[in-house]
């Protein structure tokens, strides 16, 4: 019989900030190949909700409060998890924020805090969850969520390119130095999604919502639920030989100039 390449049952998944949004549909595709999902959060009452946002999709998970950019609640965090419901076997780096401002206008606190949760927290969490793998001998998955702004620029979104276009390299030098361990590091580089995130310029009308529609060959933005497929596959058995890869899913942004004609 073929093996099922895709099969996560009983793998343990922590999905950071999976409370909803792109977070929470990844989550709950690893959910639907048998993952158990464990997602966190700053906020108690975003858990409390998320938890029954989940349940009514039908899939049980386990929360827990802690700041990907603290190393000491994320040590505490991890091995209460690891006592309660298991080791981490599967890590997706979700959590990050946003702030839209001119360069020239940025202050230095919010440049300092995108990179901070957008960049130290995925790599606070990776080494963390990592080490567990290694004492264990057990290999994993980590993927981290990158963006268009991994590889573009884009007005007003310094910090979190900086923060993008990093975590994109963290992700390749954490691959070449735990491939040893069998633990395979990479990314997913979602497009323009439909997202709370984007809900300020996704507005009908919003000179930005008219440009990415034509800017995307697909000329729609993504839906929480295209990124399924990419991060199933990545957490499973089927990648176990693709490492330090950023898989964008854009609908053909990176591929295309643009849709202007010459005819
Ligand atoms: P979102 O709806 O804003 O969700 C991000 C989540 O991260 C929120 O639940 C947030 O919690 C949580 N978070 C923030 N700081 C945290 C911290 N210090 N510790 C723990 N959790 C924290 O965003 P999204 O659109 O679903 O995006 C998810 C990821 O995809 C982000 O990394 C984002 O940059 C990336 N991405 C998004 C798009 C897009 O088009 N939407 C495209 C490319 C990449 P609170 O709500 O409690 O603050
Ligand atoms: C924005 C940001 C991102 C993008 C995404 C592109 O202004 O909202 O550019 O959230 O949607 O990162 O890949």
């Amino acid at each position: 019989m073929t093996k099922n390449l895709f099969d996560l049952t009983g793998k343990v998944a922590l999905v950071t900030g999976a409370t909803h949004g792109l977070g929470m549909s990844m989550a709950i595709g690893l959910a639907s190949q048998g993952a158990k999902i464990v997602v966190n959060d700053i906020n108690p009452e975003k858990l409390a909700s998320a938890k029954a946002a989940y349940a009514e999709a039908g899939y049980a998970i386990s929360t827990y409060i802690f700041d990907v950019t603290k190393e000491d609640q994320v040590i505490e965090g991890l091995a209460t998890i690891e006592k309660e419901v298991g080791p981490v076997d599967i890590l997706i780096n979700n959590a990050g924020i946003i702030k839209r401002v001119p360069s020239l206008e940025m202050d230095i606190e919010d440049y300092r805090q995108v990179i901070d949760i957008d960049l130290v927290g995925p790599f606070i969490v990776s080494k963390n969850v990592a080490k567990s793998m290694v004492r264990r001998n057990a290999g994993g998955k980590i993927i981290n969520i990158c963006s268009m702004m991994s590889e573009l620029g884009r007005e007003t979104v310094a910090a979190y390119a900086s923060a993008k276009g990093g975590l994109k390299m963290l992700t390749r030098n954490l691959a070449t130095e735990w491939a040893k361990y069998n633990i395979q590091v990479n990314g997913i580089g979602p497009g323009y999604f439909a997202t709370a995130q984007t809900a300020p310029i996704r507005e009908k009308g919003h000179p930005f919502n008219d440009f990415i529609i034509s800017r995307t060959p697909a000329a729609r933005w993504g839906l929480p639920e295209d990124l399924q497929g990419a991060a199933i596959f990545l957490a499973s058995a089927a990648s176990d030989f693709v490492n330090g890869q950023v898989l964008y899913v854009d609908g053909g942004i990176l591929a295309s100039l643009g849709k202007a004609s010459n005819e």
